[in-house]
């Protein structure tokens, strides 16, 4: 008897099925499509648990659908653009297109042991010239349409280094992860995109995704950031006009003073002479903060007056005009009125500043004064205090008052009612050097020259200066830079910011498409045929951006002619996290902490530096904590089939999964029982074939047989076609491995369908043992092309079924019965049965209450 080999089928399959094209894109039309979508990944050199988990459950869904007679696409490729790479460079001298592609010929190669299902065909990697050329049509496709433009905006900027750093690389403490220096803000003119344009049908169009995670759909939401309410404009001393933006033009009555973002264009003309060097020194202070420190909750109120005042349209009062960094240039109008009493950061404000407090709701319990206030009140009541609009219930419903209060402002001329949304444009400018050139050119004459479609790719050039210091590194090059302009032929340079790798991975679901396509980022009808993307698949920390754009690009490109869909992902699953056992030393504060479970003896975990025992917990895995499994280890000890099926069996895929050797060895011996089932089969010299088999011929252990064998086909389809419970599935093959140990007569054409069935089944699950088996039972073709099975409904049907027997209510024994019995019948096998002449000997039964499919009971005195 052979044994389970998993090293040596695995490497075997996998290069058979290279070589036979088995897992090319079929382009038979005749069949329905499917797109199923693992989001690509960063080519960081080494695969680990989270890829793994990822791939696994797009592979299965991909396997399971080309079996049930879909065409499918199931592509794989490489985010390559981004940071680290230049990093690798700054600090050890390697260029990055070789590191990028170095590592993707490791990760592609690991990838591949894992026996996953990809048109490598189709392989993508964005760093490439024959991608980012497409990144820059694109990118032109949006400067066409009015969608790309600069303006300034602040960039993270060390003055040691004189160099623009990304994000990235500025510590928690605000400083440069080189030169240590403090980082300044400092303004640039930079691209953006015009998202904003499009922020109403991102958010309208989430309504279509109805296989998405409703907290996915709400995150975007939040991030769109719709609110409704009104711009009111109040006259200043001076006679200009300062607008507010509010979402409770009904409190309008309650503002006392008005609050300007530091930033406003009308600050300096507002500031009076002897307030003017207090403006200014908070000027200077607000423009060292970033937005989420300004906007911070519960954050200490900081702000000062500008001198002047201005007048509230409502009531002709005069209030002061302050300025506070709390308000935000970029969101409204930049100044808001105050309204102490019923927003709470004004609140605080007038608090802290002493300014006056009016109330202008009163609470339904009618006990609410400003005297003895503590917070800002934002519940229900009426309106108070308010001129027209006293006693209109308070609130943003129908005939309530901000409605009220944006009627009589427009028939005054006070205000009107508006829209705002939280979304900014998109910043994508970044001046670094490995990412896709901006393709355009500025021309003294011409100004921005956009670069003609015959000159694209703008490629990156190899000799380059990446010594992290100065200017970005395109900007030191001459001979790049300096080019005569398209147009006019004048000397003339080139932008040398390069894109945001969000655009790269904005519509790299559009290429695989028609990934070859030399002439155009994709044909058409072909992106028309294989998109909506039916199955995406992928973390929940790319929930909003990743996909926003995503979409974002998708509306445009379709407005551009290019598509004629409006979503990109159909549906939407988010995977968990892989978790492993972690060790911290509770005496130890945040990241030092953890102790790497490589240092650990688990029989008694000590941190081995100070000796102090350790804690366990369960923790996404990381370099940083020590806790990662490696998946090339797992494979080697028990094979890729293994490792997926332990991925799949331990969670179901939107939860966190915890990583358990115990459960590992627990699959492995599961699949040593398959293999051991088919190989004993095999040898028996039966065949898969076998007799059709006419089930009314059936005897008990037969049909017993083919009822666990069909109630498998069921279960199994249905958990996937649901909501990918591939948990519980493996489960399911697990009870369906079970019956055909039981089973008696292993001779029986029952027996085959078994076997064949199992096989089929755990195929998308564990491919390569399955093929392996498969082929070891004299099957020519792949397992992997066998339609899926189907369920009989004949076979499911029961023969016989447990009643229940129950004396005045009492459960007093079970019977079996023939299943599909009547209720006349039912109640003579119950009277009949054993337990109920014991328990009804000498009684005179008064009622019999017959439950179908389920009891009898027996009323009797
Ligand atoms: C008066 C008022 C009274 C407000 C009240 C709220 C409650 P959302 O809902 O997020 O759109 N605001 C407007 N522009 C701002 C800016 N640039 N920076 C900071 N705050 C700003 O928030 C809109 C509300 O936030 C606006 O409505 C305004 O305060 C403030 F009982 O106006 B409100
Ligand atoms: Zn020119």
């Amino acid at each position: 008897e052979s044994r389970y080999n998993p090293a040596e089928i695995e490497s075997k399959w996998q290069q058979t099925w290279t070589e036979q094209g088995l897992d090319q894109t079929l382009e038979r039309a005749e069949r329905p499509k499917f797109y199923a979508l693992s989001m690509f990944p960063y080519p960081s050199g080494n695969l680990h648990m989270g890829h793994v988990r990822n791939y696994t459950i797009t592979d299965v869904i991909a396997r399971v659908r080309r079996m049930q007679g879909y065409r499918v696409l199931h592509p794989m490729g490489w985010d390559a653009f981004g940071l680290p790479a230049e990093n690798a460079a700054i600090q050890r001298g390697v260029p990055p297109a070789q590191w990028t592609f170095q590592n993707i010929d490791q990760m592609r190669q690991q990838l591949q042991t894992l026996g996953l299902s990809y048109d490598w065909d189709r392989e993508i990697a964005t760093c490439s010239p024959d991608y980012y050329r497409w990144t820059q049509w694109i990118f032109l496709q949006f400067f066409d349409a009015g969608l790309a433009y600069r303006r300034e905006a602040a960039v993270n900027w060390d003055p040691v280094d004189q160099t623009v750093l990304a994000n990235e690389q500025v510590d928690s403490e605000g400083r440069s992860w080189r030169s240590g220096a403090k980082v300044e803000r400092k303004l640039l003119r930079q691209w953006f995109l015009k998202i904003t344009d499009y922020a109403e049908q991102l958010l309208a169009d989430l309504d279509q995704l109805t296989g998405w995670p409703e907290r996915v759909k709400l995150m975007q939401a939040n991030w769109i950031g719709k609110s409704t309410g009104a711009q009111v404009t109040f006259k200043t001393e001076a006679g200009d006009n300062l607008v507010v933006y509010t979402t409770r033009p009904d409190t309008l009555w309650g503002a006392t003073f008005m609050v300007i973002s530091p930033e406003h264009p009308l600050a300096e003309k507002l500031t009076t002479a002897a307030q003017a060097e207090a403006v200014k020194a908070y000027q200077t202070q607000a423009a060292a903060m970033s937005e989420i420190d300004r906007t911070a909750e519960g954050r200490e109120k900081t702000g000062v007056w500008t001198g002047s005042q201005a007048v509230n349209p409502v009531n002709g009062e005069k209030v002061p005009i302050w300025m506070a960094d709390y308000v935000l240039m970029d969101y409204g109008t930049g100044a808001i009125m105050a309204v102490p009493a019923h927003d709470q950061r004004d609140f605080e404000f007038a608090k802290k500043f002493d300014l006056p407090i009016d109330l202008v709701v009163q609470s339904p319990a009618g006990d609410l004064d400003v005297a003895t206030m503590t917070a800002a009140y934002a519940g229900e009541g009426v309106m108070v205090n308010s001129g027209p609009l006293d006693s209109v219930p308070a609130g943003k419903g129908p005939g309530q008052s901000v409605e009220a209060a944006v009627k009589w402002l427009e028939a005054k001329g006070k205000g009107q009612g508006t829209t705002n949304y939280r979304l900014r444009d998109w910043l994508i400018s970044r001046q670094r050097y490995w990412g896709a050139p901006i393709p355009v050119i500025y021309c003294a004459d011409c100004g921005c020259v956009p670069v003609p479609e015959a000159d694209l790719p703008v490629a990156l050039p190899e000799q380059v200066d990446l010594s992290g210091r100065g200017a970005s590194p395109l900007a030191k090059i001459e001979n790049w830079v300096n080019v005569p302009c398209p147009q006019c032929g004048a000397a003339a340079k080139r932008e040398t910011d390069t894109m945001d790798t969000f655009i790269d991975s904005s519509w790299y679901f559009l290429r695989y498409a028609d990934a070859q396509n030399e002439s155009r980022p994709f044909a058409s009808d072909q992106a028309n045929d294989w998109l909506p993307v039916d199955q995406y698949v992928g973390g929940i920390e790319h929930a909003i951006l990743h996909l926003l754009y995503s979409r974002f690009f998708t509306k445009v490109l379709r407005d551009r002619g290019l598509l004629n869909f409006d979503e990109p992902f159909q549906r939407l699953l988010t995977q968990g996290m892989v978790q492993g056992l972690t060790y911290l030393n509770p005496k130890k504060a945040d990241k030092d902490k953890w102790v790497p479970a490589s240092s650990v003896d688990p029989e008694d975990p000590r941190d081995p530096t100070t000796g102090d025992p350790l804690e366990m917990v369960y923790a996404t895995m990381s370099k940083s904590k020590g806790n990662g499994v490696a998946p090339g280890d797992v494979i080697a000890k028990y094979g890729a089939d293994t490792a997926r099926m332990f991925i799949l069996f331990k969670a179901p895929p939107e939860k966190d999964l915890e990583w358990d050797d115990a459960d590992v060895e627990g699959q492995f011996r599961f699949l040593n029982r398959v293999w051991r089932l088919v190989t004993a089969f095999a040898e028996s010299g039966q065949s898969l074939k076998g007799d059709a088999i006419q089930q009314d011929q059936l005897g008990k252990a037969e049909k017993d047989l083919r009822r666990a064998v069909h109630t498998a086909i069921k279960a199994v389809t249905e958990d996937i076609e649901g909501d990918y419970q591939f948990n519980t599935a493996v489960s399911e093959l697990m009870k369906l491995s079970n019956a055909l140990g039981d089973a008696p007569d292993p001779t029986t054409p029952a027996y085959a369908e078994g076997i064949r069935t199992l096989i089929l089944l755990l195929a998308p699950f564990s491919p390569h043992i399955t093929e392996e088996l498969w082929s070891q039972l004299g099957q020519s073709d792949s397992v992997h092309r066998q339609p899926w099975p189907t369920v009989e409904a004949a076979a499911l049907v029961a023969d016989e079924m447990t009643l229940v027997i129950q004396i005045m209510g009492k459960t007093r024994g079970t019977i079996q019965v023939p299943a599909g019995a009547d209720k006349a019948a039912l109640e003579n096998y119950a009277r009949e049965s054993e337990v109920a002449q014991r328990y009804l000997e000498g009684k005179q039964i008064k009622k019999v209450i017959v439950v179908p499919n389920k009891l009898v009971n027996f009323v009797a005195m």
